[in-house]
């Protein structure tokens, strides 16, 4: 819990995976913190003075001062509230850890970006990205292999930068036009674990059907659909 006379305050948007992040790490700590929505199409200046570089969220502001990036946000949680309730998010030995930052890593370059364009893009680009997207998953699938989470027995930090996605799953599947469970049950035994194990994670997830609206609504506004 954040100290008496800490302020921590969290600039998000509801559907970003990586704002979920944040709010799981947060949860996971038990960390008291304002949540303040945000307007990504007429952001606020308290966002472009936060982060100036990339001007994007999320942006976790502790005593004032402003932290960027999703996965070095939840680090910083990490290292910062690290006294109490839960183990650390991440494994203690070197390689662990080395490991699952390159997961993650993984899941910020290649599949958020292949899974972005099941929904955005048509024709030979959407074959290849399909390919890509379901490649990806049996990547992960492998990572995970036969262990309860990708750290181990409890939920750590490649989790927490990995089940948000799984909210977005609806609207990957409708149109990725794939089956998740019959592709990767391994991995979606794991996403339904997280969910089902972790209040951090069930709190925070939103539920499939909003974010396929919200998606639903992107491709409209992109010219994908009337
Ligand atoms: C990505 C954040 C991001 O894309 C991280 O924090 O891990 N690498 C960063 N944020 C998006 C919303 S989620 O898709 C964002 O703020 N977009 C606003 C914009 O691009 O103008």
């Amino acid at each position: 819990m954040a100290e008496q006379g800490e302020e921590v305050i969290l600039l998000d948007f509801w559907a970003s995976m990586f704002g979920m992040r944040v709010r799981i790490a947060l949860a996971e700590k038990g960390i008291r913190y304002e949540y303040r929505e945000q307007d990504l199409r007429n952001k606020s200046q308290l966002l472009l003075d936060s982060n100036p570089v990339h001007k994007k969220i999320p942006v976790l502001i502790h005593n004032g001062k402003p932290i960027c990036e999703s996965s070095i946000i939840v680090e910083y949680i990490d290292e910062v509230w690290n006294n109490n309730i839960k183990a650390p998010l991440f494994p203690s030995d070197c390689y662990g850890k080395a490991r699952a930052r390159f997961w993650a890593d993984f899941v910020d370059k290649k599949f958020y970006l292949c899974g972005r364009k099941l929904y955005t893009t048509k024709g030979e680009e959407h074959e290849a990205a399909r390919s890509e997207f379901i490649e990806c998953l049996k990547l992960l699938e492998g990572e995970l292999g036969d262990k309860p989470y990708f750290g181990g027995e409890s939920l750590g930090f490649l989790d927490i930068s990995f089940i948000p996605f799984y909210s977005w799953f609806q609207a990957y599947e409708t149109y990725g036009n794939f089956n998740f469970e019959q592709e990767c049950p391994k991995l979606f035994t794991w996403a339904k674990r997280c969910i089902r194990e972790n209040e951090s994670v069930s709190k925070t997830l939103p539920e499939m059907p909003k974010v396929f609206e919200f998606v639903q609504h992107l491709r409209k506004r992109f010219g994908l659909d009337d």
